[in-house]
Parts: C-alpha cells; sequence; structure tokens
C-alpha cells in the first residue's frame, strides 16, 4: 500500500522516513548524478522538506519501495526559486489547492512492476481526496508519454530547456475523476492509499501550521 505521510502522523513513520532519506540519495544522487543534493550523511534532503511536506511512500514489509512528495506551491517551490525560466510563460502557480510534485523513485528491484501506475494513481487519488486541483512538476520530456498514457492532462507553464543534458518542462497536472479513473482501471484496484484518520487532514494540518505560529507550536 502507498501510506501519507504529513506532521499530522509523522511520528508514526520515523524509520520509513529515515530508509526513503537514503534510498532517495542511493537513486537521486548516485544513480541518476544530481550530484548538486549530494551529502556526507548519505541523506538526501532540501529546502522542500519540512513540515509542510507530505510523502506518499509506497510500502512493502516494512520496507520503503517507492514514493514520492508534494510541497505547498504557498510557500517558495522548486519552480519559483531553482527554475523560474521554466514558467517564463505561465508563471509560477502559487495556490492553496496547486501543490508541487517531486522526487517520484522506486527502488530498482521493483521497477517495470505495477507499482508505477500505483503511484502515479496515489497522487490522483490523494489529490482528490484532499481537495488539490492540479500539481505543478519539473520534469524531463519523457514522463510527458507515460503520463498521458495514464489518463493525465498536463499544461506546460513554458518552453522546455536543457537541464543536466535533459530536456526538462515546468507543467500543471490536473487532479480530477477522470484521470483518478483511467490510472485505476490500469491499476486494476479500486484504491491504493493506506489512510489513517479522516480524509482532508493532511492538506489542512499544513495548512493550520502555517496560519498560526501558536498552533505550530501546539501541533509540534
Ligand atoms: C520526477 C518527478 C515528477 C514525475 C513528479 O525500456 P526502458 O527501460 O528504457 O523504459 C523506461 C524509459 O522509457 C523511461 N525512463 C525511466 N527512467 C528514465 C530516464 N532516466 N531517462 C529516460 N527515460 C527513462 O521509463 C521506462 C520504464 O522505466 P523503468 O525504470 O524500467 O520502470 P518504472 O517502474 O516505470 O520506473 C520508472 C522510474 C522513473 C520511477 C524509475 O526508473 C526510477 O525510480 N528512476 C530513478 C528516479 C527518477 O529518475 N525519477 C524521475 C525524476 S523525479
Ligand atoms: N523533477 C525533479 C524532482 O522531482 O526532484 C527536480 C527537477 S529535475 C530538472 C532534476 C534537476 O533538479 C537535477 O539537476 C537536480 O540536481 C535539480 N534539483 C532538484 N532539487 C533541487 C534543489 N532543491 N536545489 C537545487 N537543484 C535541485
Amino acid at each position: 500500500m502507498i501510506h501519507v505521510i504529513s506532521a499530522s502522523n509523522r511520528h508514526l513513520y520515523q524509520d520509513a522516513i529515515e530508509q526513503h532519506f537514503k534510498i532517495r540519495h542511493e537513486i537521486f544522487v548516485e544513480e541518476r548524478g544530481w550530484k548538486t543534493l549530494e551529502r556526507p550523511d548519505g541523506r538526501e534532503m532540501d529546502q522542500y522538506d519540512d513540515d509542510d511536506t507530505i510523502y506518499l511512500l509506497a510500502m512493502d514489509e516494512g520496507k520503503v519501495v517507492g514514493g514520492h512528495r508534494l510541497y505547498p506551491t504557498t510557500k517558495p517551490t522548486m519552480i519559483d526559486e531553482i527554475f523560474p525560466h521554466l514558467a517564463a510563460v505561465s508563471g509560477c502557480p502559487s495556490a492553496p489547492d496547486i501543490w508541487e510534485w517531486s522526487r517520484y523513485f522506486i527502488v530498482p528491484a521493483q521497477r517495470d512492476s505495477d507499482l508505477n501506475l500505483r503511484l502515479m494513481a496515489a497522487v490522483q487519488e490523494f489529490g482528490l481526496d484532499e481537495g488539490i486541483s492540479q500539481v505543478s512538476a519539473v520534469i524531463e520530456m519523457w514522463w510527458m508519454p507515460r503520463f498521458q498514457q495514464a489518463g493525465f492532462a498536463l499544461k506546460p507553464l513554458g518552453v522546455p530547456a536543457l537541464i543536466e543534458n535533459a530536456w526538462t518542462i515546468a507543467t500543471l497536472i490536473d487532479i480530477n475523476e477522470s484521470a483518478l479513473w483511467t490510472v485505476q482501471q490500469m491499476v486494476g484496484k479500486a484504491s491504493v492509499l493506506k489512510r489513517h484518520g479522516p480524509q482532508r487532514r493532511h492538506v489542512a494540518h499544513s495548512e493550520r501550521l502555517r496560519s498560526s505560529p501558536v498552533e505550530r507550536l501546539l501541533l509540534a
């Protein structure tokens, strides 16, 4: 199952979160060669890993096997701060119902399985549950047919540019019932998420943390 982890339930997932930072280092720094993200402690984390980050992690018998993360666009994002030139046509998205999607990975042993489709279904299912209408993402162009095959509608925010030798584009991806339905048909499952507690809890928790420093202290 794919677990939703936010500040509201992170205390239940300390081990999974730690595993995932190490796996991210192995995959993004060592395999993909994104050397800017290299860290001596072997944990890949950046400025978009904080109390407002929501992780969707696929777990198999206690082991993290894949995942991705979401970050509120009401805060400075990767598109704003690092890749604004990719959003030169439409501007950088910033709205409570748009979240930035990044760090999509599957451990090598689980690639070329249905996990990829389940991870795609997870972003649609979670987004619909939590009132997210779009996710923004900086993607290499080879993602475009993958998303289109899964029924996702994408809108480019600008023109592609070469980043680390890969043609890359900033996009907005719609979260909607139609995309969820298409990808669920491909997965052959109605739900891929493991839920603890009520729906609409994770985004609302993050919004409360951001709205009040006192609440931040009380909820910490
Ligand atoms: C991006 C964040 C946002 C999305 C939110 O026949 P093949 O093997 O060539 O088929 C491949 C390729 O067509 C394509 N593909 C995968 N990696 C590619 C790359 N680096 N460059 C160009 N094309 C690439 O996908 C096909 C299937 O790939 P796969 O690895 O055999 O299987 P799977 O299960 O679909 O897994 C895909 C992912 C991307 C999840 C997996 O390869 C992975 O975790 N890679 C490392 C992390 C990564 O690069 N993430 C994307 C950037 S964040
Ligand atoms: N879509 C990617 C993701 O999901 O994380 C990020 C963008 S993609 C163009 C890969 C490039 O972004 C790599 O060169 C990587 O070093 C860079 N990158 C990712 N996160 C970064 C960060 N926090 N600061 C600087 N560069 C970053």
